[in-house]
């Protein structure tokens, strides 16, 4: 593998922003951090991190005692520009279809545009409707004054790490990379060719774009099914796990996992840009999104009709996060069922969440102290904690198991 004593500023130090950042640094790349929390900032600049993925902590403490890696507010001047910076819904959207938010891309790449030179090669990872690299960063980044495509390049070069693992797929994965011309591709492809061991593709910036919402909706629309046919076993008295199990040793059938619905900043965000590019063909996406946003209020109900046998039930809800063994809360359905339970106060709500300290808006309690004072117990994440649960632990308690961790 190649090693380039080249410099690179990543814009973004959060789930992609600072792996990539600190992986890059240990690859032999000077690399500068950039991020607006100023707490964020200085938390990496002492080796430590401000969230949870295993090794993560290893490989920043590593990067930054190497002197490759610096974190700072400001950006500076780099051979490669990466932005890994957040693109959420606009907020507070009452409407059916959820806009893309960009101001977060559009202030990095203003925000780049004054340290830019001649040769230099910017990456756009965050995920992004298909234009955006080509219409908005390319502009933006003309007000340096410099020909964007000749002087400088641009390309897309979507993520795609699974929180979790995202130190090995940074690594292992394949890339798809997309620059606004020839060039733009040629450069990046090199780049990432310099430390990833999948394959790295070139297309154009508009295709990798869609590419990266098509892998989203693609799993998005899976686990609707999933969801869809859990609710339908659940409402016939079968057994969903079951049902998949066996459905699944057909060789054509690969049926996902249902839960309490779909969460995280990725898989329940990504498909509403599709939607809103093209509301008229987007049929299916549009209905995974919404049948995975239903699944919350559903569980809700079976903890409603659970609860009303009792005067005063314990209501113990194991997992907030939105998938298992990560502490990301985003988007989560499990967090929305606890929040709403405890607003309709079904009962006395006990809550436990093995990979936080502690939580704003519930007294995180231990796993065995849930277990002991529940009366409805309600699997909601399948932490590996979780998983050495076993029925027989169980008796006397009504479990309500979205996760199917219950044998
Ligand atoms: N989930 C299910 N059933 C399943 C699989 C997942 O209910 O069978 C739920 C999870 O519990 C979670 C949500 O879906 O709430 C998403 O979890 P995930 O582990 O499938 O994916 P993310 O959101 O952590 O990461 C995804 C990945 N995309 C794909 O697998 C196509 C990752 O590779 C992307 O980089 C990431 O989105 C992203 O940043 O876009």
């Amino acid at each position: 593998m190649k090693q380039l004593s080249k410099t690179v500023c990543v814009l973004g130090l959060g789930y992609i922003g600072l792996p990539t950042a600190s992986l890059l640094a240990t690859k032999g790349f000077q690399v500068t951090g950039v991020d607006v929390a100023q707490k964020v900032v200085d938390t990496i600049n002492s080796g430590e991190i401000h969230i949870v993925e295993p090794d993560l902590d290893i490989l920043v403490k590593s990067a930054v005692n190497s002197g490759n890696l610096t974190a700072s507010v400001e950006p500076v001047e780099a051979d490669i520009f990466i932005i890994a910076v957040p693109t959420p819904f606009v907020a507070d959207q009452t409407e059916t279809t959820k806009k893309p938010d960009l101001t977060y891309v559009k202030t990095a790449c203003s925000a780049i545009a004054p340290f830019l030179r001649k040769g230099n090669l910017v990456i756009l990872e965050s995920t992004s409707p298909p234009g955006t690299t080509d219409e908005i960063v390319a502009e933006i980044l003309a007000e340096a004054g410099l020909d964007v495509g000749e002087d400088i390049f641009v390309a897309h070069c979507p993520e795609r790490v699974l929180p979790g693992r995202i130190l090995i797929e940074l690594v292992e994965n394949d890339r798809v990379v997309g620059g606004i011309n020839k060039a733009s591709t040629e450069k990046a492809v090199e780049f990432y060719q310099a430390f990833v061991r999948g394959e790295v593709f070139s297309t154009t910036a508009k295709t990798a774009e869609l590419i990266k919402l098509t892998e989203n909706a693609y799993r998005d629309v899976n686990i609707a099914f999933a969801n869809e046919i859990s609710v339908i076993a659940e409402e016939e008295g079968i057994n969903t796990w079951e049902v998949i199990e066996l459905a699944n040793r057909h060789p054509r059938v690969n049926i996902l996992n249902p839960g309490p619905g779909v969460g995280g900043h990725c898989i329940a965000v990504d498909p509403w840009f599709i939607v809103d590019r093209a509301p008229q063909h987007a049929r299916l996406i549009r209905t995974a999104r919404e049948v995975n946003d239903g699944k919350p209020e559903w569980v809700i109900n079976r903890v409603r009709e659970k609860a009303a046998r009792y005067k005063a039930p314990v209501i113990g809800c194991l997992g907030l996060s939105f998938k298992a063994d990560v502490d990301d809360l985003r988007e989560s359905p499990a967090c929305e069922i606890a929040e709403q339970l405890q607003r309709e106060n079904l009962g006395k709500l006990m809550v436990c969440e093995p990979n936080l300290a502690a939580h704003s808006q519930f007294e995180l309690k231990s796993l065995e102290t849930v277990i002991a004072a529940a009366d409805i117990l309600l699997i909601l994440v399948d932490h590996r904690q979780f998983k050495t649960l076993k029925a027989s632990d169980l008796k006397e308690k009504i479990v309500i198991d979205t996760r199917g961790i219950i044998k």
